[in-house]
């Protein structure tokens, strides 16, 4: 389902490819890892890259400026400390960019989270929590986005939410 492209690799996704998850580090990928789960839980095809707004500029204008017309709907982008990763990759298209702060060591991810959150009007980053919840959260709001369109998809994440849902319990256990 996922479709993993080496950094050397030209930047092409195949067509059914909806959604980009790009981080700005390999240590970003315990993090991301959560977002690409729910992907493939629900069965939605897409690439996983590491671009750095950073230390890989240049990879990261080729990603962002060509995936609308690669095909992606959704870019998730992760990253930590001064994580310019989201907003650059904004900056350069206009489809949905969903924002992942990765916690980081020196400020918990804080760092992240402000660096991400606080776009100029204008440019929007949509903005989830912290780490690995804000991680889950991107896959399910990405399948949400994608869901307007597809009404399969749209059935499958009602059930996903149905199945979460189901396995609250009623008791608190010792
Ligand atoms: C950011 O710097 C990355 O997104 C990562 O969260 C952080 C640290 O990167 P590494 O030094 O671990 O490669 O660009």
């Amino acid at each position: 389902m996922s479709q993993i492209l080496s950094p050397s690799e030209t930047i092409q996704a195949e067509d059914a490819v909806r959604v980009g998850v790009i981080m700005g580090s390999q240590s970003d990928w315990e993090t991301m890892r959560h977002a690409c789960d729910i992907l493939d839980e629900l069965g939605i095809a897409h690439e996983r890259r590491i671009v750095s707004a950073h230390r890989t500029p240049d990879r990261l204008a080729d990603y962002a400026r060509t995936a609308r017309s690669r095909g992606l709907h959704v870019v998730i982008a992760g990253a930590g400390g001064a994580a310019h990763l989201p907003g650059m990759c904004a900056a350069w298209t206009s489809l949905p960019v969903l924002g992942v702060p990765v916690e980081s060591h020196a400020l918990k991810g804080q760092d992240s989270l402000l660096s991400i959150v606080q776009m100029p009007g204008g440019v929007p980053v949509g903005t989830l929590a912290i780490g690995k919840a804000g991680a889950k959260n991107a896959g399910l709001l990405a399948a949400s986005i994608l869901s307007l369109a597809d009404p399969e998809l749209a059935a499958r994440l009602d059930a996903w939410r149905g199945t979460q849902t189901a396995a609250v319990a009623d008791i608190p256990v010792e």
